[in-house]
């Protein structure tokens, strides 16, 4: 493709460029993840940085699976363009942040050899919920998860996200260079910690020198990560090419919302994040991590279940049913009120903003990509506040609701009688635990009560609340959608 996007001369005027000299760069960044959301995101801050305060902190990126974005933005010299989108239009930012790519299953000592490069002084990552190995259950390393498997059998030739970290930094270590930071961007409550006891836990069973090492050295710094980001789609590339003249099978389009807080807390410095505009340094990011994963998230877990099964495609469309729109912020204020106070923040204000946001009608986010990978998600978004919410003697009956939209999705039949398929890392246990169980809420959901490790027992023990989701879920097996909400 000749008119494919590769440097940032002779670009439409409506394409806004980086406001630096890419040429003169050095990465000091490797990101495994290059999926949307770190496009909308993490390369845009970092490009944002780069502008207002400069630095080496350039971006590698790292693909620890299929190679389709890594190819993309290598054929375009890591050049990307970002479409934010409003009802007031579509504006087009290149981006110049991303200076490299790499396929990790393709080279995965060249991988390695990245992670030992004494300029590389971050690794962040957006891997999603169910790369990490964590078990919920335990809130630590889940030994059957077939990364950790493989990593731990075989720990100088990583596969997965704690395998590369790790022998990243044993490399360092034992070359006597400084460790990098590893930085996560999943919305997983208190990622920081989480990554840090995962990468302990897998170290202390191969290397308890290295572990020693490691959590004197390395610190673990959380952040909370927001930015509404669907799916690229026909609709992406043609507006891309339409702004920017060029081709950009890279290029992802998200709303004008981007929020990340970030502990500050990093061992060999990090780019002047903080001078754009969304970004916040903190000393403790939990409060913030909790509101969003509980009101946004937790909210958005709900209207993606209740909408998919209901038959509407995207959020904006759920947004238009009265009815659901209004348990959304039913359930983000039950969801507030599990929250301690959040510093700055107003939360019946924030809660009116994840409202509009859901409703932008420019934003084709669909409900189906939302509610891939439940088991990964409900835990934190909606299992933990509702025994929270439970404990402080509330019905939790948002919660209930969130939940049985879940079990009805779960059964993988559309509301026309379709199969489609769930996306989810345990769907084959779900499918066996439901496979032979009568269609009916009492059934399904005494049966996915049993799913191993996700329900916690403060929920499965509360008569009250189970018997809510059975009934539920019994309405949502015969008409598809609650009568009033
Ligand atoms: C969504 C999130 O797909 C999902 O599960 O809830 O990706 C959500 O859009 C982001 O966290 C917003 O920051």
């Amino acid at each position: 493709m000749s008119d494919r996007l590769r440097n940032v001369t002779g670009l439409a005027p409506t394409a806004k460029l980086p406001a630096y000299d890419r040429n003169a760069l050095q990465a000091g960044i490797l990101h495994l993840g290059p999926g949307a959301f770190f496009r909308a995101h993490f390369a845009p801050f970092t490009d944002g940085a780069l502008a207002a305060a400069g630095g080496d902190w350039g971006i590698e990126v790292a693909s620890l699976r299929t190679p389709d974005v890594a190819d993309n933005l290598s054929a375009q010299n890591g050049l990307y363009t970002v479409l934010i989108r409003d009802t007031s239009g579509t504006t087009a930012h290149v981006i110049g942040s991303i200076l490299g790519a790499h396929v990790a299953p393709r080279d995965p000592a060249g991988l390695l050899a990245r992670l030992e490069d004494p300029n590389i002084r971050i690794v962040s990552m957006t891997v999603t919920e169910k790369a990490y190995g964590f078990d919920p259950a335990s809130g630590g390393l889940d030994l059957k998860h077939p990364d950790i498997v493989a990593d731990l059998a075989n720990r100088h030739a990583p596969r997965g996200v704690i395998g590369y970290l790790v022998e990243g930094l044993a490399r360092r270590r034992q070359k006597g260079i400084a460790p990098f930071t590893p930085l996560s961007c999943d919305n997983l409550p208190s990622n920081g910690a989480v990554l840090k006891r995962l990468v302990l836990e897998f170290t202390s069973r191969i290397d308890t020198d290295l572990h020693d090492w490691i959590e004197v050295n390395v610190p673990f710094p959380s952040t909370m990560v927001d930015r509404i980001t669907p799916a690229s789609t026909d609709a992406t590339y043609a507006d891309a090419k339409r702004l920017t003249g060029r081709t950009d099978l890279a290029a992802i389009e998200t709303e004008p919302f981007t929020q990340w807080v970030i502990e500050d807390h990093f061992v060999n410095g990090r780019p002047a994040w903080e001078k754009v505009h969304g970004a916040l340094m903190v000393e403790e990011v939990s409060a913030y991590e909790k509101m969003k994963l509980r009101m946004l998230n937790g909210a958005h877990s709900l209207l993606a279940y209740l909408g998919y099964i209901a038959g509407y495609e995207f959020i904006r469309d759920v947004m238009d049913d009265a009815g659901l729109a209004a348990l959304a912020r039913r359930h983000m204020n039950a969801a507030a009120a599990t929250l301690d106070p959040v510093p700055g923040i107003d939360l019946d204000a924030y809660a009116d903003e994840l409202i509009a946001r859901f409703a932008n009608k420019a934003i084709a986010h669909r409900t189906y990509q939302i509610a891939m990978d439940g088991t990964q998600k409900l835990p934190q978004r909606l299992l933990e506040p509702a025994t929270e919410a439970l404990a402080n003697g509330s019905k939790a009956e948002t919660y209930a609701i969130a939940v049985a939209a879940w079990m009805r999705y779960a059964t993988g039949i559309d509301r026309n009688g379709e199969r489609y398929e769930l996306r989810d890392p345990r769907a084959g246990e779900i499918a066996a635990l439901i496979a032979d169980v009568p269609r009916n809420g009492a059934a399904v959901s005494a049966a996915l009560f049993k799913l191993p490790g996700l329900f916690p027992k403060a929920l499965t023990g509360n008569v009250a609340w189970t018997e809510d989701v059975a009934n539920k879920l019994e309405i949502l097996i015969q008409d598809n959608r609650l009568p009033l909400y």
